[in-house]
């Protein structure tokens, strides 16, 4: 193994150089609004009243205002407050929420005591000692939503908000897209949301959620590439993130699954098998769109030493050696889900990739060959259950949507029995079911991959598009149309309302259907 440590620096360098210069626009608030839930649980505008009365608003203790930007966007707010009576004997006290979408404003983060930390939920309470004051807050946030809660001034005065801007901070440039041509309504907004998540993502890196975990995950950003490709074509971002990863390994020389870049550039010591692998289609992916060789080649290294990793996970009858606990590989968030059969698949289709590339390159891909031809005999003799027609996981022979959605993918069998087995799928719809739309790229993907283009457009209008019907501005970490309040994280006031991997719709659209 090489001294990874040292060659960290080489490739954080070249990722620095990359790092980009973000775009800046001041929103200001559109409307008040009064929200409520409904009856599935989610947050829903019942009042809208003219943003111009804001200022004629006189906020003592308990008034509440909810401001809303029309649309949602990253970045840095500005408070101009002053007062009406006084002068101010006391400091103002105010509490400040925002909310990516209506539901958050309608929880409570008083309970969240369970999953992720809940410092997440984006909430301020602030003293106000010097009044007119013009107030910026330092922290980022990811909102469409502000509700400004006045804890308290004084029986001498009331506070007055006068303006209110936030300035949104993107690296994504939207001036070389061009709209769908299509009539379908529908589509065009599906396209838009799915855009606009893929911008609201892009800074200065490809974040996974700039709510939560504003960091760069390789599963993630495997999808944002291929979306940035047919829309923003920011390809140095790509690359940037590319040099991020091979400069943040792990003692094994599996890259990390995410990464921080502040205060420097550090890996998180989180290894997941399928994520890893990535490394290695992405880097193909940005060879075929950029044709930039001198990276590819610059970066095959680590991306073979990926491979390497991946095969080293198998066990002597070539499959992939099942961890048991939950987070080892990670496919999709479903709950009870074995990860065998679809890490084999990953390693499969990863393998694929790394020949192809290897091939452009010029480089020696027998070993990969002579694995390839072993790790898919194995999956068809040992995970493929003859009797039930389906590929089974773990020692409890488990069948999920994430086994054969990627082992379709992986291309083990040939068109047609793909096909059956995803028309199988569907009939059967295991238990073990999706919930992410990250999952759902997937299973369209796998569709397209048999050459039945209609059936995944329907499935994309009727899953994105229930979306859209819900009032989705940017696309959700998680949606499960039969429980929309869904969350792995004990509650969805964590959850990411603007989250990349569900930004694909627009790449299918243009790479298969509007090109
Ligand atoms: C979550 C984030 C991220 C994902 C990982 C596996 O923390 O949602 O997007 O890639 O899980």
């Amino acid at each position: 193994m090489k001294n990874i440590r040292l060659e960290s620096d080489y490739y954080y360098d070249k990722a620095d150089a990359l790092k980009p210069v973000l775009l800046r626009k001041i929103r200001t608030p559109k409307s008040i609004v009064e929200i409520e839930k409904n009856n599935e649980g989610m947050g829903e505008i019942v009042k809208e009243t003219d943003i111009s009365t804001l200022s004629d608003m006189y906020m003592g203790r308990g008034s509440r205002v909810c401001l809303d930007f029309a649309n949602h966007y990253v970045g840095y707010v500005t408070l101009h407050i002053s007062y009406a009576g006084g002068p101010p004997d006391a400091p103002l006290f105010i509490k400040l929420k925002f909310g990516e979408n209506a539901t958050e404003i309608t929880e409570s983060s008083d309970d969240y005591n369970i999953g992720l930390s809940r410092s997440w939920v984006q909430e301020e309470w602030l003293h106000v000692d010097v009044l007119p004051a013009v107030v910026r807050m330092p922290r980022r946030y990811a909102m469409r939503f502000l509700e400004i809660t006045v804890i308290d001034t004084s029986g001498h005065y009331k506070a007055v908000i006068d303006k209110v801007e936030f300035e949104s901070v993107t690296s994504a440039d939207e001036k070389n897209i061009k709209e769908l041509d299509t009539d379908d309504e529908l589509i065009r907004q599906i396209d838009r949301v799915s855009i606009k998540t893929l911008e609201d993502c892009m800074q200065d890196v490809f974040e996974d959620g700039p709510k939560r975990d504003r960091r760069l995950w390789i599963g993630d950003l495997r999808l944002e590439a291929l979306a940035n490709y047919k829309t923003f074509k920011n390809y140095d971002l790509v690359k940037r993130c590319l040099y991020l990863f091979a400069g943040a390994r792990l003692e094994s020389g599996a890259v990390g699954a995410c990464m921080f870049t502040e205060p420097k550039n550090i890996a998180d010591n989180i290894y997941l098998y399928d994520y890893a692998l990535f490394f290695v289609p992405i880097l193909l992916d940005y060879l075929k769109e950029s044709n930039d060789m001198e990276t590819a080649l610059d970066l095959w290294e680590v991306a073979y030493n990926q491979l390497e990793v991946g095969i080293s996970g198998l066990d002597e009858n070539n499959i992939v050696i099942d961890r048991g606990a939950a987070f080892w590989c990670f496919l999709d968030w479903k709950d009870g889900l074995n990860k065998q059969a679809g890490a084999q698949a990953v390693l499969i289709y990863s393998l694929k990739c790394g020949i192809e590339l290897g091939k452009l390159l010029g480089k020696d891909i027998s070993y990969l060959e002579q694995k390839l031809g072993d790790v898919v005999s194995a999956a068809k003799e040992i995970l493929w259950d003859k009797e039930q027609k389906f590929f089974v996981s773990g020692s409890e022979k488990q069948i999920s949507y994430a086994s054969q959605v990627w082992m379709i993918l992986a291309g083990v069998f040939d068109t047609e029995t793909n096909y059956d087995l995803l028309k199988r799928l569907v009939e059967l719809d295991p238990e073990m079911n999706m919930v992410t739309p990250y999952m759902y790229h997937n299973f369209v993907m796998a569709f397209i991959e048999c050459g039945k283009k209609d059936e995944a457009m329907e499935y994309i209008k009727s899953y994105w598009g229930e979306m859209v019907h819900d009032g989705a501005d940017t696309f959700w970490e998680l949606y499960n149309p039969k429980n929309k309040k869904e969350s792995p994280y004990g509650s969805s006031i964590v959850n990411s309302y603007c989250h990349a991997w569900s930004c694909t719709p627009t790449y299918i659209f243009r790479k298969y259907f509007f090109n």
